[in-house]
């Protein structure tokens, strides 16, 4: 990937040389450019600010210097291929890159932003400072470029300089290969079903009185997930109950148990086509179709079905409360079953299913398929959201809609 930052403190962004983000730097596998905004100003004292139009207290960014600057950044040669110091041949279309105006009247920076930007293989981040940019500046680059706005918090800074620090470092620890453990990515906080992560302890066992909790000590590992679950949840209820109410998050808490998800096996067969058929008839109300395979399957069929495709069953309290399944067709990672017991729908278990079986893909899938119903509109409006849009394809049956996504790494 490669990251462009312009500013008029270049100095301010030299921490991004240290550490994990510098080791990035010097692999290869990030190419960051930092440049100073005064270098496209023409006169002897080289201005970037004047007095904002309409008055009011501060100065505004000029839009020439950033205009020339942008320009030049954006005509520069195409990200080269750093690892090996070659550039890359960009076949007809030049790449674009993303610009991004680090402000604090931006977009709010999330988790599921950085992955997004991660993806992008050419960032260009335009640090403002006093009262902004002219906004022109970003309305005439709207109609070349793809832009955001993006604010790291609801507090003030002096600058964008730090912010783009931060939004580089969230976009660079997602490059694969950035950090060693990719399990370590994947557990932490805002990674799962949306809660805090839980406390954590080192040795020594005791210290200044304190004991860390028996049960880590225990060697239990599934009482030491449900303990950890558990603190999640309280964690995340206490400083951050807006996450459980958001619909990204699975509301545990009100299922009243821990929320066990298994491998499923032909024992779970008979309560898995109980929860199908009575997850499926509203489905097959509103597309006005009762021979649809969920409803009319036999005991044997989902059986057969558990065998042939990796399928998820989700327990709470012993309970069958959720399942989805899915298996590779030609590098498509096909999504199929997705259900919720009908009392416990709503709550955010069907996303994070999705995105549980999502996460089971093995290295070829390049897409994530699935189908519903034309006329399910909650199931669209769920896909959609979960980055899943209609595709051309003719459907495998009448009435149903294949939705797809591809895989981001
Ligand atoms: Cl991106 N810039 C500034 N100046 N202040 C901020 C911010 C950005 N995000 C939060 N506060």
């Amino acid at each position: 990937m490669r990251i462009d930052i312009i500013s008029i403190f270049p100095d301010y962004l030299a921490p991004l040389e240290l550490s994990l983000l510098g080791r990035a730097r010097v692999g290869g596998l990030i190419d960051i450019r930092t440049h100073d905004l005064r270098r496209w100003t023409h006169d002897r004292h080289h201005t970037v600010d004047d007095t904002p139009y309409g008055g009011g207290a501060g100065m505004v960014m000029k839009p020439e210097p950033w205009g020339e600057a942008i320009d030049s950044v954006v005509a520069s040669d195409a990200p080269t291929d750093v690892a090996s110091d070659a550039p890359t041949i960009v076949a007809s279309a030049a790449l674009t890159p993303l610009l991004i105006v680090p402000s604090p009247s931006g977009t709010r920076l999330t988790q599921p932003m950085a992955e997004r930007l991660a993806a992008e293989p050419w960032l260009v981040l335009a640090c403002g400072r006093y009262e902004g940019i002219d906004q022109r500046v970003i309305d005439h680059y709207s109609q070349q470029l793809s832009v955001e706005e993006i604010s790291i918090g609801d507090f003030v800074l002096n600058g964008g300089e730090v912010a783009a620090m931060v939004i580089v470092e969230a976009v660079a620890r997602l490059l694969p290969g950035f950090v060693g453990n990719a399990a370590s990515l994947t557990e932490e906080s805002h990674a799962i079903g949306g809660l805090l992560e839980y406390p954590v302890y080192t040795k020594p066992a005791s210290w200044r009185g304190r004991d860390v909790p028996s049960v880590l000590l225990s060697g239990d590992h599934g009482k030491i997930a449900a303990w950890r679950h558990e603190q999640a949840l309280r964690r995340t209820a206490k400083r951050r109950p807006d996450l459980l109410h958001s619909s990204e998050s699975v509301h545990l808490s009100d299922l009243g148990s821990t929320l066990m998800v298994t491998r499923a096996t032909r024992a779970d067969a008979p309560e898995l086509l109980t929860l199908q058929r009575g997850c499926w008839v509203s489905e097959a109300q509103a597309n006005d179709a009762l021979g649809i395979p969920p409803l009319v399957e036999s005991l044997a069929d989902v059986r057969d079905g558990i065998e042939t495709w990796t399928t998820f069953v989700v327990r709470a309290g012993g309970r069958l409360v959720g399942s989805a399944r899915a298996r590779l067709d030609e590098g498509c990672w096909r999504v199929g079953r997705l259900m919720v017991a009908p009392d416990l729908q709503g709550r955010g278990l069907g996303r994070w299913l999705l995105e549980h079986i999502e996460a089971q893909a093995p290295p070829e899938a390049h897409t994530f398929e699935l189908f519903t119903g034309s006329r399910s509109a909650g199931n669209l409006r769920r896909y959609r959201k979960a980055g899943y849009r209609a595709s051309s394809e003719p459907p495998p049956e009448p009435g149903v809609v294949v939705l797809r996504k591809p895989r981001r790494r």
